[in-house]
């Protein structure tokens, strides 16, 4: 740090050169980011509550309050009556969450002390940093070749060590939904429990089953689920971060709950202390600002966006790794290696990822992602091909 003060509009000259060097969203070219640009009415909502902290709710029970609000409607969408949870800074935090008051649960109530967690092979990498911090060991079900895991694995890998196993709503390279309802029933038969991260489709996947598309429930209507993460600042459109951890139970909040003496509250079941009220706050304003119609339309239009690339690619004649369920499709060119591929891509503008399992480019079609960039790619893709 210098010595003397700098003048505003000198580091704001800086802090604009750096922030050139940024992708952004809005010249439709980010194809490989589950974020995208939040609302302007919730980036204004956030900057009013950015001195809050829920860490500290008896100071801030207003914003406690909003917090609150905003657990119950995510739950009232998730088809849980009384939710229990809490706006975090993304679907790490929230994954984090659901595995330590699994961990925590059956410690206590089953005694279980070297706990295994069984993740798909699809999941997150969330759930390793989870594991690694709470001393529990992966223990990973196999998928099926829809790439959906494979239930009979699953049933196999069950030990009187089990102490949570997770599906995903929305999986992060192909966006697709597992056998949610069967692994609810094997959950719920073996008293285990069982944690869905829908941190992608959580906002997207009740959306479209309204506006009548034939996806699977995936929510607290099955009696096994016992936790979801639902990610705000993904389909949402809320500004980052903001994650939501929701709990069936108050007692998954409890079990980890530490004391907190000298706060206006005696315990916190958080892993941050100090947190962002603003982040609470933008998301209680976006959901009353679209409404279920209003998210309804973003997600049918994103679908309307995902099919139409869908089918150019097929007529152009890449191979699709399957059908899209949500709003990510992942391809290949049937001689060239993905890599070699997204650099093409990337050299012509385009910033993609490429998924591993299996090897594919693959494409989030975000709500900054308007049909003409879609028109640009698919002339893009043809020249390469
Ligand atoms: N669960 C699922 C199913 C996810 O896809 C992700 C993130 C997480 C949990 C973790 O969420 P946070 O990153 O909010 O903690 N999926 C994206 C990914 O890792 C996140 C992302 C977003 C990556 C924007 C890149 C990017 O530009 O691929």
């Amino acid at each position: 740090m210098q010595d003397k003060p700098i003048d505003k509009q000198d580091i704001l000259k800086e802090l604009e050169e750096l922030h050139k060097l940024d992708y952004k969203y809005s010249d439709g070219r980010i194809l490989g980011s589950m974020c995208t640009e939040a609302h302007p009415f919730a980036k204004e909502v956030y900057f009013k509550f950015l001195d809050t902290n829920l860490g500290d709710p008896g100071l801030f029970k207003g914003t406690k309050h909003i917090e609150t609000e905003v657990i119950n409607s995510i739950g009232e969408l998730l088809s849980l009556d009384e939710a229990y949870g809490n706006i975090v800074t993304g679907g790490t935090e929230a994954n984090l969450m659901a595995i330590r008051a699994a961990r925590n649960h059956a410690r206590k109530y089953k005694g279980i002390v070297d706990g295994e967690i069984i993740i798909p092979e699809s999941a997150h990498f969330s759930f390793k940093k989870a594991a690694d911090m709470l001393n529990l060991k992966i223990v990973e079900a196999k998928l099926d070749e829809n790439y959906k895991i494979d239930v009979d694995a699953l049933k196999d890998v069950i030990s009187d060590k089990t102490v949570a196993i997770v599906a995903i709503a929305g999986t992060t390279e192909l966006g697709l939904i597992d056998p949610i309802e069967e692994i609810s029933k094997i959950a719920f038969e073996n008293n285990i429990y069982f944690h869905v991260d829908a941190a992608f489709g959580g906002f997207s996947i009740p959306f479209l089953r309204m506006a009548g598309y034939d996806l699977p429930v995936f929510d607290f209507s099955l009696p096994g689920v016992c936790s979801i993460t639902v990610d705000p600042h993904k389909m949402g459109l809320a500004p980052i971060p903001a994650g939501g951890i929701i709990f069936r139970k108050e007692e998954y909040l409890e079990v980890m709950a530490v004391d907190s003496p000298y706060l206006t509250v005696k315990t916190q079941s958080t892993i941050v202390g100090t947190r962002l009220g603003a982040s609470s706050a933008a998301t209680f304003a976006i959901m009353k600002y679209f409404g279920k119609e209003g998210y309804c339309d973003l997600a049918e239009n994103m679908m309307k966006n995902t099919r139409f690339l869908y089918e150019e690619i097929i007529k152009i004649g890449y191979d699709v790794v399957c059908r899209p369920e949500l709003n990510i499709i992942a391809f290949n060119h049937p001689k060239m290696e993905a890599g070699l591929l997204a650099e093409k891509l990337e050299k012509r503008g385009w910033k993609v990822s490429v998924a591993k399992c299996p090897v594919a480019i693959r494409m989030v079609l975000m709500n900054h992602i308007k049909m003409n960039h879609l028109k640009e790619l698919v002339e893009d893709l043809k020249e390469i091909f």
